[in-house]
């Protein structure tokens, strides 16, 4: 018998790019890594089409994801990037939140040209056709393809182009949501920039509508608001971590801001009783004005994240200037 050490398990490349490889999660559930040689990475589940981590070049993790996650379908992750569609919460007949993101996604294996040039290889693309299934809840016929892209600072891009391929001409529309779980360090120290004076509906408040102060967003209790019509560019600020994530989005009018806080945290299963503090929801979202398409036209919706190694107390990063930079 051979003394040589076995040689490493890699898991496979997808489409032969060393740098998107297929391998499985929790449960046994087949996940998509994407690394770059800095050491950033994402981690994106077929199931959702969920992206469950991303990770900075020191390693550190970006997302939240629940400890008490269940990673079994039907049930949705708790935590991470959850995709809203057909249905924004519970703004129709469907599920909280659609179907999207509890059901099985596969790599799509020809997907048509992407609207934007880019020499980045890292990225992979995941596509969902409407099923029999589906047509009974939804009478739609639909093709998603998402793209999630790595790029070369680490930022993390997710580009979501819905076609209508109804046969019989009719039209769909729908409401759309990145419902991105940021981690943070203490949410009672976080400050949200780039929301200050715009109206907004708020979801404890049966959706009525008011107007956000002037400052800051801060946060000391339970927070589920949908902000209309807001700037392309969002910061949030994490003194403690010295970290400012911008969210830049396209094609995304609304933005929802979510916390849990202390009860609520309490009344989900899959949610630990505490672990409000560390997170924070801010979903780039299409609500107020729903999407229709005819058959043959095509939405896009794009989202980038990126963290910047700074806090407003420093001064180094002054959010204002990041949202009014490029
Ligand atoms: O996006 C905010 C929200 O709609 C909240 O109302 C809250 O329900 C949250 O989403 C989580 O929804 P989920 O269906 O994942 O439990």
């Amino acid at each position: 018998m051979s003394s040589a050490a076995p040689s490493p398990v890699v898991a496979p490349a997808v489409n032969d790019n060393p740098t998107v490889r297929i391998s499985k999660g929790i449960n046994g559930l087949d996940k998509v890594v994407l690394r770059d040689f800095r050491g950033s990475s994402v981690e994106v589940y077929l199931y959702g089409a969920h992206v469950t981590s991303w990770k900075n070049e020191h390693g550190e993790e970006l997302l939240f994801v629940s400890s008490k996650a269940i990673f079994k379908p039907p049930k949705a992750i708790r935590g991470g990037i959850p995709i809203c569609f057909p249905q924004f919460s519970n703004l129709g007949q469907l599920e909280a939140h659609g179907f999207a993101r509890n059901r099985f996604w596969s790599i799509d294996p020809s997907p048509p040209p992407f609207p934007v040039n880019s020499s980045n290889k890292t990225y992979v693309d995941l596509l969902l056709k409407s099923t029999e299934e589906d047509m009974k809840i939804w009478p739609h016929s639909f093709e998603f393809r998402l793209r999630v892209t790595l790029g070369p600072a680490g930022d993390l891009m997710l580009t979501s182009r819905i076609r209508n391929t109804n046969p019989d001409g009719k039209p769909f529309t729908f409401t759309f949501a990145y419902h991105t779980y940021f981690s943070v360090s203490d949410i009672s120290e976080v400050r949200v920039e780039g929301l200050e004076t715009l109206d907004y509906l708020d979801n404890l408040q049966n959706r009525q509508r008011f107007t956000e102060q002037g400052d800051a967003i801060t946060f000391e209790s339970e927070v589920d608001k949908i902000y209309l019509s807001t700037p392309t560019k969002i910061a949030i600020l994490d003194h403690e971590k010295k970290r400012t994530f911008v969210i830049r989005k396209d094609g995304l009018s609304d933005a929802v801001v979510w916390n849990p806080w202390d009860k609520k945290a309490k009344s989900m299963a899959d949610f630990g009783d505490d672990e409000y503090k560390h997170m924070l929801c801010i979903e780039a979202a299409a609500i107020e004005k729903p999407i229709t398409l005819k058959p043959g036209e095509e939405w896009k919706g794009r989202q980038e994240l990126s963290a910047v190694p700074s806090s407003y107390c420093s001064g180094q990063l002054d959010p204002r200037r990041v949202l009014q930079g490029s």
